[in-house]
């Protein structure tokens, strides 16, 4: 059944929310360390640090990953957002090993580092997204948040006459090439599809971890930056 809901337009919900809420989310996708990669004065030392504790976070994302897979397998319809999903599973086993290639080349050890705080404040959120008492819908509208911020951060550093220094290139062509935006679109067509359909409780529940993953995001950006 469709029906209107109150106060949006024809762009869906999450193009209301990033109406709503713009500075945050401008705050999560144009944050000084991405502003210092496409000006090219980024500091290396900051960017190794991200390159770490990211490598840590994607760990955490696969169990992340897997729930929603999980959720979505028993969703009645005809397995399409699976099938999204999937690819989404087939991208992150790709990337652990990019990140394993990567920071041999810039030195950084994967072992044996440990999670700053802002990142375990991350992981143990991603965590509690995993919960079978967490509706499918508020967990693939967080997937979607997750992803997109990289992708709109790091395309950001890909526009013409940025200075990204050449070494960041492949970094922040892996989350700002068109393939990868496709994928961030059709995440966000499925989580609207399912939001139009949930009763407001969930649609608000969904709204709170899209803006916990903002906030994350920024939390994330610090302290890669040193900031925090
Ligand atoms: C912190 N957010 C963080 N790391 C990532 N790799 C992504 C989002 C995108 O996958």
């Amino acid at each position: 059944m469709e029906r209107k809901l109150e106060g949006e337009g024809d762009g869906g919900t999450i193009a209301t929310w990033l109406n709503k809420h713009r500075q945050m989310y401008s705050r999560a996708t144009r944050h000084p360390f991405i502003l210092s990669i496409k000006d090219g004065t980024v500091d290396f030392s900051s960017f190794k640090r991200w390159l770490g504790q990211d490598y840590l976070f994607v760990r955490e994302f696969v169990p992340f990953i897997a729930s929603i897979l999980l959720k979505a397998s028993r969703e009645s319809n005809d397995g399409s957002d699976m099938e999204v999903i999937l690819g989404g599973v087939a991208a992150l086993h790709d990337e652990i090993s990019w990140f394993k290639k990567e920071a041999s080349k810039w030195d950084v050890p994967l072992t044996g580092v440990a999670p700053q705080e802002a990142n375990k404040d991350y992981c143990r959120f991603l965590e509690s997204m995993t919960s079978s008492d967490v509706e499918y819908t508020v967990a693939i509208t967080a997937f979607w948040a997750i992803e997109a911020v990289y992708q709109e951060s790091f395309s950001l550093c890909l526009e013409t006459d940025c200075k990204t220094p050449q070494e960041l290139m492949e970094t922040c062509k892996r989350w700002g090439n068109i393939g990868f935006k496709q994928y961030c679109d059709s995440l966000r067509q499925i989580a609207d599809r399912h939001l139009k359909k949930e009763p407001e409780v969930v649609r608000r529940k969904a709204e709170e971890a899209f803006i916990r993953v903002l906030e994350f995001e920024v939390g994330f950006w610090n302290m890669s930056n040193g900031d925090s």
